[in-house]
């Protein structure tokens, strides 16, 4: 064949509550990697900009419709994202489907409901949850006017995280919980190796893309 093979990119994700570090860390991974750094929600497309003005408050939309927005953000991107990885380089994704369950359930909305529109999307090879309370994370630098920055919802958002975790790692995806109230060059190195170990096990056996 006339194929010149090139080893796939690494698909990484990072999540976690507001301010638990997610932003911080997803461009020194980037930068240490060389990585494309992505994020959810990806506000410039017109999805993203109906999501925007929801999460800035001025606009109204039910539970089930902002729900599906924000999977459909995710769903414009998949061909971006598997052309890029395609293409032999890495990402490093601020947020992803796991906290479009997690908020929606916080919510009340049913884990089953929340988690179908995303199925079928591409399986991070690696998520990393940077795991703060709601309290600390209150505490770095106190919250803006962003819907869903309270403390008593943070709360909440983080228990269904550890649903959403169970579920990934009973359905064979790798999952990592990082403790996020080290401090930034801590949970740097703890993030490092974490991807260190991943890349060094998908080198060997060389596992093809899954999905979610
Ligand atoms: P996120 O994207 O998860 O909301 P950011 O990376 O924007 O979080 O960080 C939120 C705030 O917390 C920023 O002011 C950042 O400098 C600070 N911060 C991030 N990580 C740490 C840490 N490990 N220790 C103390 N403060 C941190
Ligand atoms: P930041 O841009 O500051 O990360 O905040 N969210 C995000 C959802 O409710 N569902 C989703 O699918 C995603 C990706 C979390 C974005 C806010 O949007 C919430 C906080
Ligand atoms: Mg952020």
């Amino acid at each position: 064949g006339d194929t010149q093979r090139r080893k796939r990119g690494v698909f990484i994700v990072v999540e976690g509550l507001d301010r638990a570090g997610k932003s911080t860390q997803v461009e020194r991974l980037a930068e240490h990697l060389q990585a494309k750094s992505i994020k959810f929600p990806e506000r410039t497309t017109a999805i993203g900009q109906m999501i925007n003005s929801y999460l800035a408050q001025t606009s109204e939309l039910d539970d089930q419709a902002i729900h599906l927005l924000f999977s459909a953000n995710r769903w414009e991107c998949v061909a971006s994202i598997n052309r890029t990885l395609d293409a032999g380089e890495s990402i490093v994704c601020d947020r992803y489907a796991f906290s479009g369950i997690a908020y929606s359930v916080a919510k009340g909305l049913s884990y089953d409901w929340c988690r179908n529109p995303d199925v079928g999307l591409p399986l991070p090879d690696l998520t990393m949850f940077l795991d703060l309370d709601a309290q600390t994370a209150a505490a770095r630098g106190g919250y803006g006017e962003e819907r869903y920055e309270k403390l008593e919802f943070q709360a909440k958002v983080r228990e269904a995280f550890s649903r959403v975790s169970q579920d990934v790692k009973s359905h064979g995806g790798r999952w990592v919980t990082i403790d996020a109230s080290k401090t930034l060059d801590e949970v740097t190195d703890d993030v490092q190796k974490a991807v260190q170990r991943v890349t060094s096990s998908i080198d060997r056996v060389g596992v093809k893309l899954g999905k979610l």
